[in-house]
C-alpha cells in the first residue's frame, strides 16, 4: 500500500519559473491545455444555466469547483484507449478526453443527434463510444462496480486472446444487413449469435476510471465495488470528488470521521492520494502515480480530491439555505479556475493578453456551438421504442428455431435416459462454454473450490452451486471463467454488467430469488436500461440465472417467493420461465446466445422433478422466445401458466377430462417476456373460457397482464368471466400445512376449471 499527500499550497506557489520548467511532468503547454479545458467547462455551465433560464434546455447539472481534477485526470489517462465512468460533475475531464463544447449543449436541448443519448438522457450523464466512456446514470454510485466489471473484462481478454474474436458466422452477416431472420429462413446451427455484434478492444494495460461525489461513498455499492478491486488487484482507479456537501448534508454527518481516506486505508493493494483537487498540477501527480500504480498491475488506485461546489447543487438547490456565509467564501478563495488563472500569470505561462485571447477564443466557440445546438432536430416520437432490446439479434426469430438432435438408442435396447431439468442446464451451460469463449460463470458458491490446490490435489470433489448447477464446470474450464464472487448480490449483477459491456457474456447466478433485492438496482436502473438509454451505443446482454419458488416443504418465506412480475414489468429486460428439462435447455441456450439482458428464473422444485425429464437435445438445440408451449391440447377451457403450476395444472386437467369430460387446452407459456399472445388468442377464441394460473402472489401478479390483455382484446369471444388462481397474498410458512394453504394446489385448480366449465 503507497499513500501520497500533497500539500495543498506547494504546487500552485512555485514562483520564478522558467519557460523550460515542467510542473510534475505537465509542459507549459499541457498547463495552458488544462486552463482551456477548465475554462470552457466554467463558461458551459453558465451557458446552460442560462439557457435553462430561457426554458431553452430543461436540466442542468454543473461542474463547477470539479475543474481541475477532472483536466488532470484527462491529461494523464487515455482517451479511447483506457475507460471512463464518469459520474456528472465530470465536464472538464469528458472535454479533456475530447467531447466537443457542442456535444454537451445537443444534450442539453435533448436533439436527436446528441451523440449520448439522443435526447433520452439528462445533460451531464456522459456516454461516447468510441472515447470508451460508458453511459451514465442517475443512481448515485450505481456506475462503480461496473467500473470493476469493466477492468475484469479488460483482464479477462488480455489473457484470453482469442475470446475477443468473432466467430464466422457469414449467414448471420448476411442476415443482419437484411433486417432479422424472416421465419421461413432454415435454421442453421450455430446462426445466430450476439458476438457479431459486440466489437472487443483491449489493451492489455488499461485502466478503468471511476469517479464519485463524496456523499456517494456511503452507498453500499462502493463499498462492494472497493473489495472486489482489491479482491482483484484491478486496475481501477476510485476518484472521489470531495466538494464537501452531498446536496445539503456535510460529509461529517455522511462519512464517520469526516475524512473518506482515513475509512479507506486498510484496503489492500491501493495506492491512495489524498489531493488538493483544485489545484490541477497537484492532481496532475497524484493521478500520475495513480496511473503507474494501475498499469504496472499492482492494484487499484484511490484518489481523493478536495473539490469546491460554487454553484450549489443543481439549479434546484440553493446552497444558502444550509452554508454559512464565511463558509463559503473560504470556498470561493480555493475556486479552481481563478486559482489555475492566477498561476498562469504568476508563472508567466501566459500574460494578461493571452488569458484574455484564450479566453475570448473558448467564448466564440461556445457561441456557435449554441447556436447550431439550437437549431438541432428534436428526436421523432416515433423513434421511442428503438434500442429497447437489440436491433440486430432478435431471439423470438426463426433462428433460433432448432430441432433437437434424436437421443441415441442404448445398444442393450434399453430405454433412453431422461435427464433432470438441473441436468440439462448443466449440460448446456458446458457445451455453451465449449462454443463461446466469452463465456464466465460467477456467483456465490457457484464455483467447485475457491482454494484451487485442493480439486488440483483432488483432496475434494468441488461443490458447483447450492443445487449443484454449475458442479464440474470450473474443473473444466478454470477458474478465470468459472468463480466463487463475494456475497454481494448487487455486485454480481454490477460487475457482470461492466464485463459485458467489454463483450463478455457473463451467465451469472443469484443463489435464491429471496436475495435478489440488493441487486435490483443494477437490474432495474442499469443492465435494462443501459442500450436505450445510451441510443444503441452501449449493450450489456448477460444472463442472470436464478433458483426461485416454492413447494418446497420447508422453504418458508426465504427461500419461496416468486415475484417474476416485478421483473416483466422492467423495458428491456428478457424472462425466462421453463417448467420442463427439454425447455430449460433450448431456452437457456436462447438467453446465451441472445444479445439481450435475460432472467433466466430456474424453479427449484422442479430442478429434479420426474415430471418433464428429457435427454439432453444436443449442443445447438434453441428454443425462440416467446413461443408457448400446448401441454394438453384441449376444446372447452384454456388453461394458461408457466413454472412448476404447469404439472398441478396439468393434473387437474387429466383429471376433470377423466371424471367430467371437460377438455382443458393447457398452455406453458416458458417465456414471460415476450410473451405469445398467438397462441393464447387463438386458444382463447376456440374455447372462449379462460383460466390464468400462477405461482406468486394473486394481486398485481403476472397474471394480471394476461388477464387485462384478454379482456381488451378477446372480449367478444368470452362465455365467462376471467378466472385467476394464485398464491394467497400471503409469504410463504415454513409449516408444510400453512405452505399448501397458501400456494395453488391441483386441487384448486380442478375446482376453478369446473366452475368455468359449467359457467
Ligand atoms: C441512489 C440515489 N439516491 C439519491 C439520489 C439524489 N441525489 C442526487 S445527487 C445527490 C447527492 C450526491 O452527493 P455527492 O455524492 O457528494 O456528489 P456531489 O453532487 O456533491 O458532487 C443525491 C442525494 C440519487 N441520484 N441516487
Ligand atoms: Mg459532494
Amino acid at each position: 500500500m503507497a499513500t501520497t499527500k500533497t500539500d495543498p499550497k506547494l504546487a500552485l506557489v512555485a514562483n520564478g519559473a522558467k519557460k523550460s520548467k515542467v510542473y510534475e511532468g505537465l509542459t507549459r503547454q499541457q498547463l495552458i491545455q488544462a486552463y482551456r479545458f477548465m475554462y470552457t467547462s466554467r463558461r458551459i455551465d453558465d451557458r446552460e444555466i442560462l439557457l435553462k433560464r430561457q426554458q431553452k434546455i430543461y436540466f442542468q447539472m454543473s461542474g463547477a469547483g470539479h475543474e481541475a481534477i477532472g483536466a488532470a485526470a484527462g491529461l494523464a489517462l487515455k482517451a479511447g484507449y483506457d475507460w471512463f465512468y464518469p459520474y456528472y460533475r465530470d465536464r472538464a475531464l469528458c472535454l479533456a478526453l475530447g467531447v466537443k463544447p457542442y456535444d454537451m449543449f445537443l444534450q442539453g436541448v435533448g436533439a436527436a443527434s446528441d451523440p449520448s443519448s439522443g435526447g433520452r438522457q439528462m445533460p451531464s450523464h456522459w456516454s461516447y463510444p468510441e472515447l470508451n466512456i460508458v453511459t451514465q446514470s442517475s443512481p448515485t454510485g450505481s456506475q462503480i462496480l461496473q467500473a470493476v466489471g469493466c477492468a475484469e473484462g479488460g483482464r479477462y481478454f488480455a489473457r484470453h486472446t482469442r475470446a475477443a474474436e468473432v466467430p464466422e458466422s457469414p449467414l448471420l452477416a448476411k442476415d443482419a444487413r437484411n433486417g432479422p431472420p424472416s421465419s421461413n429462413s432454415s435454421p442453421t446451427q450455430s446462426f445466430v449469435d450476439y458476438r457479431q455484434f459486440k466489437n472487443v478492444s483491449f489493451q492489455g494495460d488499461e485502466i478503468t476510471y471511476v469517479s464519485l461525489g463524496d456523499g456517494t461513498t456511503s452507498e453500499g455499492e462502493f463499498w462492494e465495488a472497493m473489495n472486489a478491486a482489491a479482491l482483484g488487484k484491478l486496475p481501477v482507479i476510485f476518484c472521489v470528488e470531495d466538494n464537501g456537501y452531498a446536496i445539503s448534508v456535510p460529509v461529517e454527518v455522511q462519512t464517520a470521521g469526516g475524512n473518506i481516506s482515513r475509512l479507506v486505508a486498510g484496503f489492500p493493494d491501493f495506492h491512495f492520494e489524498e489531493v488538493d483537487g483544485t489545484d490541477p498540477v497537484a492532481s496532475y501527480a497524484a493521478f500520475q502515480r495513480s496511473v503507474r500504480h494501475c498499469r504496472e498491475g499492482h492494484g487499484p488506485a484511490f484518489v481523493h480530491a478536495h473539490v469546491t461546489r460554487p454553484y450549489s447543487h443543481s439549479l434546484s438547490d440553493d446552497e444558502r439555505l444550509y452554508r454559512a456565509d464565511a463558509e463559503r467564501e473560504r470556498d470561493a478563495a480555493r475556486d479552481p479556475v481563478t486559482r489555475t488563472q492566477m498561476f498562469l500569470l504568476r508563472e508567466g505561462i501566459l500574460d494578461e493578453k493571452g488569458i484574455n485571447q484564450l479566453e475570448q477564443e473558448v467564448e466564440a466557440e461556445l457561441q456557435i456551438a449554441v447556436d447550431r445546438a439550437l437549431e438541432a432536430l428534436p428526436p421523432t416520437p416515433e423513434s421511442i421504442m428503438n434500442f429497447v432490446y437489440s436491433p440486430d439479434v432478435d431471439p423470438a426469430s426463426a433462428a433460433f428455431d432448432t430441432q433437437p438432435i434424436e437421443p441415441v438408442v442404448p445398444a442393450d435396447g434399453k430405454k433412453i435416459p431422461a435427464k433432470t431439468m438441473a441436468d440439462l442446464i448443466t449440460a448446456t451451460l458446458r457445451d455453451e462454454m465449449k462454443h463461446d469463449e466469452r463465456i464466465i460463470v460467477f456467483g456465490e458458491d457457484v464455483g467447485d473450490c475457491s482454494r484451487e490446490e485442493y480439486l488440483k490435489r483432488k483432496l475434494v470433489k468441488g461443490k458447483g452451486g447450492v443445487f449443484k448447477l454449475t458442479f464440474g464446470l470450473q474443473n473444466e474450464f478454470g477458474s478465470d471463467r468459472v468463480f466463487n464472487s463475494p456475497l454481494a448480490e448487487a455486485a454480481i449483477v454490477g460487475r457482470a454488467t461492466g464485463m459485458a459491456t467489454r463483450g463478455l457474456k457473463p451467465v451469472v447466478e443469484i443463489q435464491f430469488f429471496d436475495y435478489i433485492w440488493p441487486a435490483m438496482m443494477q437490474i432495474r436502473d442499469e443492465l435494462s436500461v443501459i442500450r436505450w438509454r445510451s441510443n444503441n451505443g452501449f449493450s450489456c446482454p448477460i444472463v442472470i440465472r436464478v433458483a426461485i419458488g416454492g413447494y418446497l416443504t420447508g422453504g418458508a418465506i426465504y427461500h419461496s417467493q416468486c415475484g417474476e412480475s416485478v421483473f416483466t414489468h422492467i423495458p428491456g429486460l428478457r424472462v425466462v420461465f421453463p417448467s420442463n428439462a427439454q425447455d430449460a435447455a433450448g431456452l437457456l441456450r436462447t438467453a446465451i446466445r441472445c444479445d439481450d439482458p435475460v432472467l433466466f428464473l430456474e424453479h427449484k422444485r422442479l430442478y429434479r422433478e420426474s415430471f418433464g425429464r428429457a435427454p439432453y437435445p444436443g449442443p445447438d438445440y434453441m428454443i425462440p422466445f416467446g413461443k408457448a408451449k400446448i401441454v394438453h391440447p384441449g376444446t372447452d377451457l384454456t388453461v394458461i401458466t408457466y413454472g412448476a403450476v404447469v404439472p398441478r395444472a396439468l393434473q387437474a386437467a387429466q383429471k376433470i377430462e377423466r371424471e367430467l369430460g371437460v377438455k382443458v387446452e393447457l398452455i406453458d407459456l416458458r417465456c414471460l417476456n415476450p410473451f405469445d399472445w398467438d397462441t393464447i388468442a387463438e386458444s382463447v377464441t376456440k374455447t372462449n373460457r379462460v383460466l390464468v394460473a400462477y405461482e406468486d402472489t394473486l394481486s398485481w401478479g403476472y397474471g394480471a397482464e394476461i388477464s387485462a390483455r384478454i379482456a381488451d382484446q378477446l372480449f367478444d369471444h368470452l362465455d365467462a368471466p376471467i378466472r385467476r388462481v394464485a398464491a394467497k397474498d400471503v409469504f410463504v410458512a415454513y409449516q408444510p400445512i400453512l405452505e399448501d394453504a397458501i400456494l395453488p394446489q391441483p386441487n384448486d385448480l380442478y375446482l376453478a376449471m369446473k366452475e368455468l366449465a359449467e359457467y
